[in-house]
């Protein structure tokens, strides 16, 4: 074949003028998801001069080629080839192999299926112990905040727990969840009044990474143990806890929230849930994929790169929009219907390939003894008044979530 034809033969990515961090946009994206899906497997936004994506075969793709489409220029829009992060990068998120597997590995090793059979019990206690006290205050007639009351305060207890942090001063975990979500966004409204509060709460959290103040034996300490046993430098040990004190508490408190959302939208499967609780994984799932609570990330071009037939040069920003990939009707039957018998896996809303989520383990195993739990004790849960949105660059959040439980 010519080369022209091959040139020829080379799609334009459509251009669509849309603003995918404005308030609106971020208020509901399912529309604009929609609308950006079928404008083309690529488009180009030319209010940030980026390619994005939000169809999942595009989607998976990107994610699962970390030759092309490298991390280690940042994850959100900024480009660090261009610009200076905003905070030291991270030795996971935004690395690329060597250095990224190096972290990976450890990580990975102090996560894993193992290690979280060995914190289930703790875990399984926690939940029933909370679930127990808002059971009496529901009985009581009282209306329950499920963000405030249930998705923020489960998470904010057994992760820290099973890192080894401190009691004290834990709400700086939600603040810098929102602060670090917001800024792989621009520099817009929402990350200003994220960063407000940034100098108090980084010097805590970055307190908070050193080894005197890490429990022995939890996941914090035994990131120092890899690093006593030269895996890392002791330099790097505090930036890998400062990884799971950024990545491991907004997340899954959306991830409940939203999954509390979708329950108590949807009677007919809570009360298959309620008549059998071992579906508390597979509706966790559902949830994760209808309602993702990371909803983008992006990737930046390690040379020019051919995406469904467009050509993206290098050093281009993409963005990945995971939310959107997880509505797709190309890979999904019904896709805006929560249908908690379906086989969900597959979504993006833990990414896929050597970045794919490190603590989706331990993301599911809070969802499932959460969802378990309020399955077995509440017959019925209802909105008892409009719930509010939590507006982030990247996270699908909510603030309430007012909830009439019915005991069983
Ligand atoms: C990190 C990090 C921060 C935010 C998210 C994330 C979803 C990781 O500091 O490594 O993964």
């Amino acid at each position: 074949m010519p080369a022209s034809s091959t040139i020829d033969s080379l799609a334009t990515a459509p251009s669509i003028d849309i603003d995918p961090f404005s308030t609106e946009f971020l208020d509901n994206p399912y529309p604009s998801y929609a609308l950006l899906r079928e404008a083309g497997p690529v488009v180009w936004i030319p209010k940030y001069g980026i390619f994005a994506t939000a169809r999942h075969e595009q989607v998976h793709e990107v994610l699962s080629d970390h030759v092309n489409y490298i991390s280690s220029a940042g994850v959100g829009l900024a480009n660090f080839n261009m610009e200076t992060p905003f905070r030291p990068k991270s030795l996971i998120l935004e690395a690329d192999p060597p250095d990224h597997t190096r972290a990976r590995t450890i990580l990975a090793r102090i996560l894993s299926p193992k290690t979280v059979m060995h914190v289930r019990e703790s875990f399984a206690k926690e939940a029933d112990d909370l679930l127990e006290r808002l059971a009496h205050a529901a009985a009581r007639g009282e209306v329950i905040d499920g963000i405030k009351q249930l998705a923020e305060v489960y998470p904010l207890k057994v992760f820290p727990d099973a890192v080894g942090l401190e009691t004290e001063g834990r709400e700086n975990l939600l603040l810098y969840g929102d602060m670090i979500f917001n800024a792989f966004g621009p520099r817009n409204e929402l990350l200003a009044k994220a960063a407000e509060k940034v100098q108090p709460v980084t010097s805590w959290i970055m307190a908070h990474c050193q080894r005197s103040m890490l429990r022995p034996g939890g996941f914090g300490d035994q990131i120092y143990q890899a690093a006593d046993a030269g895996e890392i430098s002791q330099e790097e040990a505090p930036m890998l806890v400062r990884s799971f004190l950024s990545a491991g508490v907004d997340t899954t408190v959306n991830g409940l929230g939203n999954a509390l959302l979708c329950l108590s939208q949807n009677p007919q499967s809570y009360a298959q849930l309620h008549q059998d609780p071992t579906l508390a994984r597979a509706a966790f799932e559902e949830s994760l994929r209808l309602e993702s609570a990371v909803q983008t990330f992006f990737r930046t071009t390690e040379k020019s790169v051919e995406l469904a037939g467009v050509t993206i040069p290098k050093n281009n920003k993409v963005l990945a929009f995971l939310g959107a990939a997880n509505r797709d009707e190309r890979q999904w039957p019904e896709p805006e219907r929560f249908n908690i018998n379906r086989r969900a896996t597959g979504h993006m809303a833990f990414g896929t390939g050597i970045h794919g989520c490190v603590g989706q383990v331990i993301a599911r195993l809070e969802g499932e003894l959460i969802l378990s739990g309020i399955a077995r004790r509440f017959k019925r849960i209802e909105i008892a008044n409009p719930p509010s949105r939590r507006l982030n660059n990247t996270l699908r959040a909510l603030a309430s979530l007012p909830l009439r439980l019915t005991a069983a």
